[in-house]
């Protein structure tokens, strides 16, 4: 079994979202033939895995079905395996979850870290994969009400830490944890600033740490034009990666975007010049132990991407 992270390179996790409706992807890949294309070339662009999901989770959007979700993504990630690609499973329930893992995904990412349905922690458990828990209060209908904190930091941190300890209660081994502070969800564009600004904190749980920026709304707002109109979600790239690079800069585990390449290239500079650690970041005897892939035969490359 090899580590998923056991190279000096931060994992990139490239998104692939098989939805009608997802805020930036939506729809673009919404056939069989372009959906693997693109996790292809999203692989070869150096993604160390490509994240399928079939729900989007756009603030005030509907969920669909189960079963409409999971014939989404299970012939994607057939296919994405056989051809060699790692795949993770972008979803919040443990039935679609299950048919992933079937199918070849090695890794589940999990928005509801484990809220949305109380059988997930069983299915990872049994899996033995990694499972990325990010913090989250409710669905998207209902999420924008729930962005309420006193210390956003801290209370996310609580609130991610309940869920690492449920998740170990239910015998999910801990190296296979992974948090993420999810941003936009249940977030304000200053929630999120202070999440990124602050990341030692959540750092100090003791657990690799993903980091998923990519396009988002607050991207947006912070670069809109002089008549306040939100940048568009495909011209972000810039931003998202300058984000990203902080955040791993500070110590994030990972990092989840649409714009592989764009990152890859970005880390392949801050490798070059030392992977220098902003200030606050742990050193690397104080970073968590490696993740590892859940199974043989369907585990990331080695020392950086292709
Ligand atoms: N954001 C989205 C979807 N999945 N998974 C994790 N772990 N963290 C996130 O912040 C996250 C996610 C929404 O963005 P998308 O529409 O680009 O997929």
């Amino acid at each position: 079994m090899t580590d998923l992270v056991r190279a000096a390179a931060p994992v990139v996790m490239g998104v692939l979202n098989v939805t009608p409706d997802s805020f930036s992807d939506g729809g673009r890949y919404a056939d069989l033939g372009s959906a693997v294309g693109h996790g292809v070339r999203l692989r070869a662009d150096g993604a160390h895995l490509v994240d399928v999901g079939g729900e989007s989770t756009r603030p005030g959007s509907d969920r669909v079905p189960a079963r409409i979700e999971a014939g989404r993504v299970v012939p994607v990630i057939r296919e994405l395996t056989a051809a060699g690609v790692p795949v993770s499973i972008d979803t919040t329930r443990a039935r679609v979850a299950e048919a992933a893992l079937a199918a070849g995904a090695v890794v589940v990412n999990d928005v509801s870290g484990g809220l949305a349905d109380p059988d997930m922690a069983r299915v990872v458990r049994d899996a033995g994969c990694p499972w990325v828990l990010m913090h989250w209060r409710g669905h998207s209908r209902e999420m924008g009400e729930l962005a309420r904190y006193t210390d956003v930091v801290a209370d996310v941190r609580a609130e991610l830490s309940h869920r690492v300890d449920e998740a170990l209660r239910a015998g999910v081994a801990a190296d296979r944890i992974v948090v993420d502070p999810g941003l936009g969800f249940a977030k304000t564009a200053a929630h999120n600033w202070a999440l990124s600004s602050r990341l030692s904190e959540l750092l100090d749980l003791g657990f690799p740490l993903l980091f998923a920026s990519s396009r988002k709304s607050y991207l947006g707002r912070l670069l809109a034009g002089p008549d306040g109109t939100p940048r568009p979600t495909d011209d972000r790239d810039v931003a998202t990666v300058a984000t990203s690079l902080l955040a791993v800069a500070a110590g994030a585990w990972g990092v989840r975007v649409h714009d592989v390449r764009g990152t890859v290239d970005a880390l392949a500079v801050w490798r070059a010049t030392g992977a220098p650690r902003l200030a606050c970041a742990p050193t690397d005897s104080a970073r968590p132990a490696p993740v590892k892939a859940g199974r043989a035969g369907h585990t990331t490359e080695q020392g950086g991407p292709r």
